[in-house]
Formats: C-alpha cells, structure tokens, sequence
C-alpha cells in the first residue's frame, strides 16, 4: 500500500517536473504565438463565379482585414486572376484598404512580394496605391490599364523589404485613386530573407 502510494507520488513529481520544464521554454519565446502570414492569394472565403464581393471597414477576407473604405474580393471568371481563381480590387464604391497582421522576428528582414494589375472596366487609366508597413508606407504603385482587358490584366511583380520592428507586423494595401475602379492586387507573399534578398 505504502509503496503504491509513493509511486503514484513519485509519477506526479514527474509530471509536475516536465511541465515546469516545458513552462520556461515557452516564456522565453517572449510573446504569445500569432499567426504565420497566410492567403496573400484572396482565395478566401469564395467570392460568386463570375461576380465579386463588395467589402467594407470592418469586415475580412480570410486572415486579411478591410481596414478602411471598401474593396471587391474578385471571384473566379470575372477577370483572370495572377495565381489561384481569385484577386482584390482595392476600390469598391471607392478606395480601399486591407491589412493583415502576423508574426515576425524582430530585426529580421523580409521580403514581401506581390502581383498589381488594375479594374480595366473604367475610370482613370492610372490606378495608384501604397503598400505599408506598420503604418508606414513602404512602396507607391502605379498601374496603366490602358489596352488590359478582363481577359489580359497583365499582371506584372511588385517586391520591397522590410526590417520587422516586433513580434508581430502588420501589412497593408491602400488605393490612392478615387472611384469605382482601382488597383487589383494577388499572389501576395511575404518571405524571411536569408541571408539577405533583392
Ligand atoms: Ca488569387
């Protein structure tokens, strides 16, 4: 009996002794796990075939957050997408804004990748725009739609670095064009540099 008792005693100590083990490890970290940045591509949720959604602040597409004006989440067959079956126009009713948040290490460079087309159905022929960083803008886009189709976007690359300030980063896309018709954006990938990159 007695012996049975100190065994079940000695189990919980070792319990209790990995637990304290796996405790620090953890603390360490230095802030709670936030997401890996995640569906740079809109693909979802699913906008209708041949239609969009119109989005406004507030609302999300996925991981991402409309953060100001309203936007379009672009559905499969309303207009090529540059990878997957959907894209973004950054203007609904008018510009735009979205943003997504996810985890960095601080002092390390990344790289942030996107194709940037534009709304050929009307408007100006210049679509412009800003990529930022924690607020701050990083990169000005332009795009010229005259002679793309829906058919014939004509995506081209767009790149920039950033040096992660915290643990967490928040990257956004605004429209700087008025009106109905904005920049259209896709395949956005963010990537840590190493050891460095272009
Ligand atoms: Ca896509």
């Amino acid at each position: 009996m007695s012996f049975s008792r100190v065994h079940v005693a000695v189990a919980a100590l070792l319990v209790a002794g990995a637990t304290a083990l796996a405790g620090p490890a953890q603390a360490a970290d230095g802030h709670r796990a936030l997401s890996r940045f995640d569906d740079g591509s809109f693909e979802t949720p699913k906008a209708p075939a041949n239609a969009f959604t119109p989005l406004t602040a507030g609302q999300g597409i996925g991981p991402w957050a409309v953060t100001a004006g309203s936007v379009d989440l672009i559905g499969v067959g309303f207009w090529q997408a540059a990878e997957g079956d959907q894209s973004l126009d950054l203007n609904g009713s008018g510009s735009g804004t979205v943003a997504q948040s996810f985890t960095t290490v601080p002092g390390t460079t990344y790289s942030v990748s996107y194709a940037l087309a534009g709304n050929p159905g009307g408007g100006p022929a210049l679509r412009t725009g800003r990529a930022l960083i924690d607020g701050q803008n990083f990169q000005d886009f332009s795009f010229d739609v005259t002679g793309r189709t829906r058919n014939a976007m004509g995506y081209v690359g767009r790149q920039f670095t950033f040096v992660a300030q915290g643990a967490s980063t928040t990257l956004s896309f605004t429209s700087t064009v008025a009106g109905a018709y904005g920049p259209v954006i896709d395949n956005v990938q963010v990537q840590e540099c190493k050891p460095c990159c272009g």
